[in-house]
Order: structure tokens, then sequence, then C-alpha cells
């Protein structure tokens, strides 16, 4: 069996030291080899960003796709290959700003990966520009006067959106993000993790500091059910999004995979694609 240690690569990160990135990247590597992966069964496609670069500091399959389209890839990835688990990520600008209608639909359409967003609120590649996860009168570049818009909420609109499960973290609580990445990876579903990850050169608000004074950890809250989604929309509500932990979960509901009618579990790439002349004289007096 695979350790953590398996799921490394001689490719030194370029992330600047204590970007929070480091920790969701560690946490990855532990969370597969946790849950008995070998890095032949993983792909990890990640999005344009910062954060993006963790599909190449992973030692298993990657793809470092483009700004906002790290979803799209990571479902074909995973349509054509059921046996692999398929990890995707990005930053909370290419999953909630570009990428966004590409995260609703992926969210409601339900195919069986784990998305990881690497949320510091602010775009890092870029050099520092306002996200939609920044909040009201956020000073940057873009918006030197401060940011008059309203500060978007995924894990609200994912849970509206009919996500089976929702989840978010903190890059500093290695062992509560450890555990969620084990149960996304596990879920048969579509799984959103919001990873909370400062970004130390350009977000000098919501700092490390900041995080553990907002963050409200699901822990302390007694008698959560995360298979309440009211409570788990209320208490988003609540705390203005600060919860951690494991927020809702619905395992009732199946994947798209386990809906398609006929979909085969083997990778399309084994399959004989060869039609019987049977099946295909059937096909065709359909149609007459
Ligand atoms: C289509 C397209 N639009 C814009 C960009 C420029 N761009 C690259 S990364 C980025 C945002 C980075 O922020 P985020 O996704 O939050 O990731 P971070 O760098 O903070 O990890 C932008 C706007 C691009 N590469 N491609
Ligand atoms: S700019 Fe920010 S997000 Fe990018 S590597 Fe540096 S600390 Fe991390």
């Amino acid at each position: 069996m695979a350790t953590f240690k398996e799921f490394r690569n001689n490719v030194k990160p370029n992330w600047c030291p204590g970007c929070g990135d480091f920790s969701i990247q560690a946490a990855i590597q532990r969370g597969a080899a946790n849950v008995g992966l070998e890095p032949t069964n993983l792909a990890v496609i990640s999005g344009i960003g910062c954060s993006g670069r963790i599909s190449g500091y992973i030692n298993a399959y990657g793809l470092h796709g483009i700004h906002g389209r790290a979803l799209p890839i990571a479902q074909g990835v995973k349509l054509a290959n059921r046996d692999l688990t398929v990890i995707a990520s990005g930053g909370d600008g290419d999953g909630f700003a570009i990428g966004m209608g590409h995260t609703i639909h992926a969210i409601r359409r339900n195919i069986n990966i784990t998305y990881i967003v690497m949320d510091n609120q602010i775009y890092g590649l870029t050099k520092g520009q306002t996200s939609p996860r920044s909040g009201e009168g956020f000073k940057t570049k873009s918006t030197p006067e401060g940011s008059i818009e309203s500060t978007l909420s995924p894990l609200e609109i994912a849970l509206a959106s009919g996500a089976t499960f929702v989840a978010q973290s903190f890059s500093s609580d290695i062992k509560q993000l450890t555990s969620l990445i084990e149960q996304g990876i596990q879920h048969e579903g579509f799984s959103l993790i919001n990873v909370f990850s400062p970004c130390v050169t350009f977000n000098k608000v919501n700092t490390y500091d900041w995080f553990k004074e907002n963050i409200v950890n699901l822990d302390t809250i007694p008698d959560y059910d995360a298979s309440n989604r009211t409570l788990a929309m209320t208490k988003l509500m609540e705390t203005g999004s600060m919860i951690t932990g494991l927020i809702y979960q619905n395992k009732q509901r199946k994947s798209y995979e386990d809906l398609v009618h006929g979909f085969k579990k083997e990778p399309l790439a084994h399959q004989s694609l060869a039609l019987p002349e049977e099946e295909f004289d059937n096909l065709v007096a359909e149609f007459r």
C-alpha cells in the first residue's frame, strides 16, 4: 500500500514561503494514501492560478488546465475512467469567478469527483486583485477605493444547487482537512471542499490570525447534523460562511454515473466499441 511519500514528486513548489497551499498539497497526499490509493489510481486536474500549480506537485496523473476550466476537464477524465479517483483543484478566482458556471452545473450533475478550492480571497498569481470571495471594502489595485460588490457565498450556492457533499476547512488545520479530503474521495458523488488558504504576499487582511479569530469549527456546535440541509444553510448564513467541518452530506442521492442507463464500469479505452450486427439492425429498425 502506498504511503503519502509516494504521492510526492521531485518538483519543488514555487509558492511563496508561508502560502497556505503547501498544507493543502500535503493533505491531498496524506488523504490519498489513507484511503488506500496508489499514485496510478489518482488524477489531479487543476485550473490556472498559484493554486493551479498543484497538479504538478503531486505524484499522480495530472493536468494543469485552463483558467476556470478544471471541472469540465476533470468530469471528462472521470467519465472516461470510472475506476480513477479524480480530484479537481484551483483558486477561488478559478472556481467562483470565471469558472462559476461550471461549478454550479458540476454540483448539480453530481459526477463522482472531489473539488478542492484553495480560497485565499484574492487573485494571487496575477499579483493581488479583488476576487468574488474578497470582503466588501477590500482594497487592491483593482478596487483602490474598496470593493463595492457583495462577497460571494459559494457554499450557500452549492446547497441551493443540489450539492451532495459540502465541506470547508483551513489550511492550518491539516488533521481536519485530511479527514475531509478522505471523506470527499469516498463520497459517491460530487464533493466540494472549500479551504481557507492564506495568501501571505498579497492578502494582508485575511491572514492566518484573521482566520483563527473568525472560523467557527462545527465540532463546537452541539448536535450539529450534517444530513440536515436547512440547518447547514442556517449555520452558513449565521456565521458569514465561516464554519469549518463537514457541513452537509446527502448519501441517498445517486451519482451521475449510477443514474446513466447502461453506463459501463470499465474505462472507455478498455471497452469494445464494436456494435454486434443484431444490435445494429435493432437500432436501425427503431428509426424506420
Ligand atoms: C481566460 C483567462 N483569463 C484570465 C487569466 C489571468 N489569470 C490567471 S490566474 C488568475 C486568477 C488567479 O486567482 P485564483 O484563481 O484565485 O488563484 P490564486 O492565484 O489566488 O491561487 C487570472 C485572472 C487567464 N490566465 N486566463
Ligand atoms: S502569491 Fe499568494 S497565493 Fe500565490 S504563492 Fe504567494 S502566497 Fe501563495
